[in-house]
């Protein structure tokens, strides 16, 4: 690779910043068992902890996203404590995710249930995160709302529409200047029959019908097989909705895998479109780039590394793409040069300009060896394992 293309990659890797998630640190499961891993967080000062650690060999992930119902479970006044560890970890908290799922009353819906006393529960709980967020200077609001139906004809789409609508408008008129509402899409589980915000094109209505300050949020795992998830991004891009990414991979459903261990090209063509995005419009996209993965066999932290270097990797790929030429073979339609410029800023190996640019940042070259070698694994073994032998692995 010559200079100036190491020099890209340097700069590209300057400007990621990848947000990570809490929740990936601890346990999580299946629908049939959780395995507990003796070493995964057990409360929101280790997650703190573990996030420190990956920022520590990468570099790349200064703050941490916080599920309300999950780490501040007395939420603002959990806020000082939060403050606490940010502090102490030198991790700043990312994107604040209500929890409207999992308490007995959302069963039929949390904003799109057709009881208003629990529309209003939900309403509330999002408020509740509003101002969490701004406690906590944190900007960035996420929710995703697993409410849907199971069954044809059980519930009336057209009025959970005007609920969300509804709700969604009186959230966003809380929000300060700054402060985003990142709608995030799914479009099963764990409803089966019809999700409320199933796709980017209800999410983005919504957004539109909430207020400029709600965008969308595009979830990998969130698509159906073979869906174009660039065409996906370019379009958000075009209509100025992309707001953020929630990074994983999958096969079949929402898997939750580490990023680009199924389909890197997919990730490289996600951040190929932002790429000349920027480079056309001469501006800096305002995305958030977060990790939701949770997968639960391999160790969690190593797993959050190897999420975080493939992102740089991929991101680094995209940014030594030819945008000048390539602009060029598209207006001329030369298909296969086209193609090939993207391709062979794909099949480049980044790894050892990335590795410079690690020792530069006095970062270790190999961020999985350090994290290996730091002995940090082996003593959070031996404080958990016995914390996370009391864990119920079972859903029964
Ligand atoms: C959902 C979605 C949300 C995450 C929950 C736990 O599938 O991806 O972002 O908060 O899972
Ligand atoms: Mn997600
Ligand atoms: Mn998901």
């Amino acid at each position: 690779m010559n200079d100036k293309a190491v020099e890209v990659v340097w700069k590209a890797l300057d400007r990621l910043a990848i947000e990570l998630p809490s929740w990936g640190f601890a346990n999580t499961g299946t629908r049939f068992g959780k395995f507990i891993q003796p070493a995964a967080a057990t409360s929101i000062q280790e997650k703190f902890s573990d996030a420190a650690q990956v920022h520590a060999v990468t570099g790349a992930c200064p703050t941490l996203a916080l599920h309300v119902q999950w780490d501040l479970p007395n939420g603002l006044k959990d806020v000082p404590e939060v403050e606490r560890l940010a502090k102490q970890f030198s991790i700043r908290p990312g994107s604040i995710n209500p929890n409207i799922f999992q308490n007995q009353e959302y069963k039929y819906g949390s904003v799109g249930n057709p009881d208003p006393a629990i529309r209003r529960m939900a309403i509330r709980h999002i408020l509740d995160c509003v101002a969490i967020s701004e406690a906590l200077g944190a900007p960035d609001i996420s929710p995703w709302f697993a409410d849907g139906s199971n069954y044809p004809g059980t519930q009336n789409i057209r009025k959970r529409i005007g609920y969300f609508e509804e709700g969604l408008r009186e959230i966003h008129a809380a929000l300060k200047p700054g402060q985003r509402l990142l709608l995030e899409y799914k479009p099963f589980e764990p409803a089966f029959y019809h999700t409320d915000i199933a796709d980017w094109g209800m999410a983005l209505l919504l957004a539109r019908a909430a207020g400029p300050q709600a965008l969308v949020l595009v979830d990998t795992g969130h698509h159906y097989q073979a869906q174009n998830i660039e065409q996906i991004v370019a379009w958000l891009l075009h209509q100025n909705m992309m707001g953020g990414f929630h990074f994983n991979d999958r096969r079949y459903a929402d898997d939750d895998l580490t990023l680009g261990s199924i389909d890197p090209y997919q990730i490289f063509r996600i951040f190929h479109e932002i790429r000349m995005f920027e480079w056309e419009t001469q501006t800096t996209a305002d995305i958030a780039y977060m990790v939701d993965q949770s997968h639960n066999l391999k160790g969690k932290i190593e797993a959050m590394i190897q999420t975080v270097c493939t992102a740089q990797e991929l991101y680094a790929r995209a940014a030594l793409v030819d945008h000048g030429s390539l602009a060029r073979l598209q207006q001329e339609c030369s298909l296969v040069d086209a193609e090939e410029t993207l391709r062979g800023a794909f099949w480049q190996d980044v790894r050892p300009a990335i590795q410079e640019w690690r020792k530069s940042r006095r970062l270790p070259a190999d961020p999985m060896q350090a994290f290996r070698t730091s002995g940090y694994l082996e003593r959070i073994t031996r404080e958990r394992s016995e914390k996370n032998r009391n864990t119920t692995a079972s859903y029964a």
